[in-house]
């Protein structure tokens, strides 16, 4: 079953095409570097930083966790969205539950295995359509978009979906990612226009 979360955007306006950008029927691919190679057999996600246990989860822990399959939005802060992806993954919040995050917590951020780094705040991650995925339309996700697994965030700018994720640190206090330290938004609402921070 194929849950549709594209209507997400009626929360902000009466616009399915956030202000400023235009739609694409590709998919583009941005990657700050290189694109890392890791299989799904050498991939490991690490759950770690505020939270009640740390965990290191592989491929085989990490899909038991219950896998969703959405119809998504896809908005680049640099002015293209693409609408409808179809991504299979793990609901973020699924693995914040496993983890037990604490109650101090407020704060995320994401690591990747290209040194890619992104953060937002909690309640943003906690929505039901973070998902780390691992399928896109039907197929594994390729390596150029993020596979084996990346984050997609389609209330989000893309940024703050890390490809090639490796880690999920719970963290107490702000702490800025790759992009954001470089001046884009900490919060991304692509509604709200917040491109920069
Ligand atoms: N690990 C990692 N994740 C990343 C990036 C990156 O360079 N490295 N680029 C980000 C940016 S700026 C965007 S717009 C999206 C692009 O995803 P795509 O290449 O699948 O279109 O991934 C985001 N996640
Ligand atoms: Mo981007």
């Amino acid at each position: 079953m194929v849950e549709d979360v594209t209507g997400l955007y009626r929360e902000f306006g009466d616009e399915r095409l956030p202000p400023g950008q235009h739609r694409t029927e590709g998919f583009p691919v941005l990657s700050k570097g290189n694109e890392p190679r890791v299989t799904r057999e050498e991939w490991s996600l690490t759950l770690s930083g505020a939270v009640a246990e740390p965990r290191t989860l592989d491929w085989e822990a990490f899909t038991a966790l219950g896998v969703e399959t959405q119809r998504q939005d896809f908005h680049c802060v640099t002015g293209w969205s693409r609408f409808d992806c179809e991504f299979t993954g793990v609901p973020f919040r699924t693995l914040a539950d496993h983890a037990g995050v604490d109650p101090d917590a407020e704060h995320v951020l994401f690591h990747a295995a290209d040194d890619y780094t992104t953060d937002l705040p909690l309640d943003a991650c906690l929505r039901p359509e973070t998902l780390l995925a691992f399928e896109f339309d039907g197929d594994p996700l390729p390596r150029e978009h993020g596979g084996p697994v990346r984050v997609v965030t389609p209330h989000r700018y893309a940024y703050k979906g890390a490809k090639w994720v490796t880690g999920i640190e719970f963290l107490t206090e702000p702490q800025r990612g790759f992009w954001e330290q470089r001046g884009y938004s900490v919060t991304a609402n692509p509604w709200r226009e917040e491109r920069y921070g």
